[in-house]
């Protein structure tokens, strides 16, 4: 036997960016990557797809902060189609199929309908689709909510004729006619009267509040969903895409086998996919990676063991520290031009620019991401200190089934067929992160530490970044120079905590 160990493994902890010669400041640096062979990010920041991250909320957030959120697959198929539905109806330039009601609604429904979509008013159609009419909550303001089970839409709407506008109407076109009417919602019609839209003045402010959106041709925030490779796979993703997914994750903690290889190429060979980009994953390995991209994965995602609640390299021994993945799974698919994404074990914003360098296009963030206002789950309180869960998809609480609750990630690790909670080898576990505040300011630390990275290497871009990016092995008495020492902190920065 040659040599059995190989090579060495090196992480975000093991290197360093060399400062080069630099006539680029900061704010002149271009963040923009790519995240799949498609679609491109002004972030490159993308949210996991776990339990206690990525759900409606933080993929409409990250996804106006410029990245991306790739919901979770840990409930329902109905229940994640309607998350992707969500983020879709969040914002748009137009929305092509408007929520709606009917002149035989009551008040009370239009008002839970209105509460579920967090929207401020419905078109009123009629069976065939015809519009006759708006009800917004200037129409119902005066409807007691005794009144409300009983009061019927058709007796409280304003009725047509309303303001509407065709199909394919211009921006200038709508903004006039929101000034000119002091309306707020634009429906549009077609010659005959049917309604075939909506465009709300909201969705024009929020268009200038986040000029940087990941957003789909129509202008509606674009989002990633889970899926496994076994058992419904194949159901979710149809329904995922019917829902309006744009990026479909088959999100596995071993992306080379079997079935994972075969769902992917099954999903690129099917024309009913041809419009979604599917991203392959986990691998760690050059040749993992090669697999991936044989199956035909617009983008290749690492990471084996190196999540903050991973236990994968310690329970079965198995991984790569992902420097080292990263950069080996990037020979085989920037050859292929197959984005990477470097999936978890980033613990500071400057391991960005780090996995850049090592052959990564963007990354995925769960524990950094874990502690803001958007991710599921409620603030904890310990010892005046604020705290959200945070848990791996592999640990018990993830993959157990509870009450009428099935763990749907169990497949993740290849479990799906182990008869009893009882029997579950867990390869995460359970915890908590401090509270962080918005996603807006961590997502803006994270962007403004990667700007300075680039601005010490010379990298007006990120593909210069890549090319310039010269790495340095440090040693533990290097990182324990790198961190604050000597002095006790009295003032928590907002980019950085031990
Ligand atoms: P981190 O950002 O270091 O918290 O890592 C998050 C990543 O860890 C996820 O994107 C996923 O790839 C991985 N993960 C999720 N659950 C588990 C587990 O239970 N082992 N690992």
């Amino acid at each position: 036997q040659p040599d059995p160990f190989g090579f060495v493994g090196l992480t975000y902890d093991d290197v360093m960016l060399l400062p080069a010669h630099t006539d680029v400041i900061p704010s002149e640096a271009d963040t923009t990557s790519r995240l799949t062979k498609r679609i491109r990010v002004f972030a490159p920041l993308i949210s996991s797809a776990m339990d206690t991250v990525t759900e409606s909320r933080m993929a409409i957030a990250m996804a106006r902060q410029g990245g991306l959120g790739v919901l979770h697959r840990n409930l329902s198929i109905d229940d994640q189609a309607e998350q992707v539905d969500k983020v879709k109806r969040s914002e748009s330039g137009m929305i092509t199929n408007p929520v709606t009601t009917t002149p035989d609604a009551t008040v009370a429904e239009v008002d839970e309908l209105c509460g579920r979509f967090r929207v401020s008013g419905l078109p009123v159609v009629e069976g065939d689709g015809k519009l006759v009419g708006i009800i917004t909550n200037r129409d119902m303001r005066f409807v007691s909510r005794f009144e409300a089970a009983t009061t019927l839409v058709r007796d409280v709407m304003t009725p047509t004729p309303l303001i509407t506008g065709p199909v394919g109407i211009s921006q200038n076109e709508v903004v006039a006619l929101f000034a000119q009417h002091k309306i707020e919602k634009l429906p549009l019609v077609d010659e005959s009267g049917r309604l075939k839209g909506l465009i709300t003045v909201k969705d024009f402010d929020k268009s200038e509040q986040y000029p940087n959106a990941t957003k789909d041709d129509e202008g509606r925030l674009r989002v990633g969903a889970a899926i496994g490779f076994f058992g419904d796979a194949w159901d979710r993703a149809g329904q995922l895409r019917d829902a309006g997914v744009d990026v479909i994750v088959v999100d596995t903690a071993n992306g080379d086998s079997r079935g994972v290889l075969e769902v992917i190429a099954r999903l690129k060979g099917d024309p009913a996919f041809a419009h979604i980009d599917v991203i392959g994953g986990n691998v760690a390995t050059r040749s993992g990676a090669q697999a991936l991209v044989g199956a035909g994965a617009d983008a290749v995602k690492v990471g084996v063991g190196p999540g903050s609640i991973c236990t994968t390299r310690v329970v079965a021994g198995v991984g790569v520290p992902q420097v080292t993945a990263v950069y080996e799974a990037s020979l085989a698919a920037r050859t292929a031009g197959v984005p990477v994404i470097a999936d978890g074990g980033l613990q500071y914003s400057g391991d960005i620019a780090k996995a850049l360098v090592a052959g990564a296009d963007t990354v995925m963030l769960g524990s950094l991401l874990a502690g803001t206002d958007e991710s599921p789950g409620d603030l904890i309180f310990v010892n005046g200190k604020q705290f959200k869960s945070y848990r791996g998809m592999g640990s018990l609480g993830a993959l157990q089934t509870r009450g009428t609750k099935t763990s749907y990630s169990r497949d993740r690790y290849f479990q799906a067929d182990v008869p009893s909670d009882e029997q579950l080898i867990a390869e995460g576990i359970e915890g908590q992160v401090p509270y962080r505040g918005p996603v807006g300011s961590v997502v803006y630390q994270l962007l403004g530490g990667l700007r300075q990275s680039m601005f010490y290497t010379g990298a007006r871009t990120v593909d210069e970044l890549k090319v310039r990016g010269k790495f340095v092995r440090i040693t533990a008495a290097g990182l324990k120079e790198s961190h604050p020492h000597d002095i006790q902190m009295v003032v928590e920065a907002p980019n950085y905590r031990r």
